[in-house]
């Protein structure tokens, strides 16, 4: 049996320069796939905390009473909001065009409510000038790395 004849033992200049482009561009593709699972992750915690916070609002919104008032007429729709000698938020309208952006413990991002009449003799989506025993209620949560949250309700004045 005849001994082969190695020519060449080791690794070329030019194959040497070849293997290391080539474990260049594996390493470049496997970092851009750990840093894109990266954002990956980041994103789907911001979205996490996105719904945490809309559904923490929302159920803030829904525990109040349905109006200022115990019993019709119901605030009017240009007087929705805050009424001048609340101290706290305590019907569900108080709420309407609330915004908040600064969080504890949750920097850059925003939750706002809109609260307005609806009429079931209409769409449940749109808002009706005249004041209603429905109230429908969205709620936004954004944050600039990811699509907003939104969740909306509709409360009734009869419990
Ligand atoms: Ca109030
Ligand atoms: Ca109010």
């Amino acid at each position: 049996m005849a001994l082969g004849h190695k020519r060449n033992a080791g690794f070329s200049l030019v194959e040497s320069i070849v293997a290391m482009a080539i474990l260049t561009m594996v390493y470049m593709a496997v970092f851009k796939i750990f840093s894109n699972q990266k954002f990956a992750v980041a994103r789907v915690e911001l979205t996490t905390k996105a719904i945490f916070l809309s559904q923490e609002l929302m159920n803030r919104v829904v525990a109040k009473n349905y109006d200022e008032n115990s019993e019709p007429p119901w605030t009017p729709t240009a007087s929705l909001g805050l009424e001048g000698d609340d101290v706290f938020y305590d019907d569900v309208d108080d709420f309407a065009g609330y915004s908040n952006s600064s969080i504890s413990n949750f920097p850059g991002f925003t939750e706002t409510a809109r609260v307005f009449y609806v009429s079931t003799s209409g769409s449940l989506d749109d808002s009706i000038f005249t004041a209603t025993d429905f109230k429908k209620i969205v709620v936004t949560v954004t944050h600039n790395e990811i699509p907003p949250i939104v969740l909306d309700a509709l409360i009734s004045s009869h419990y």
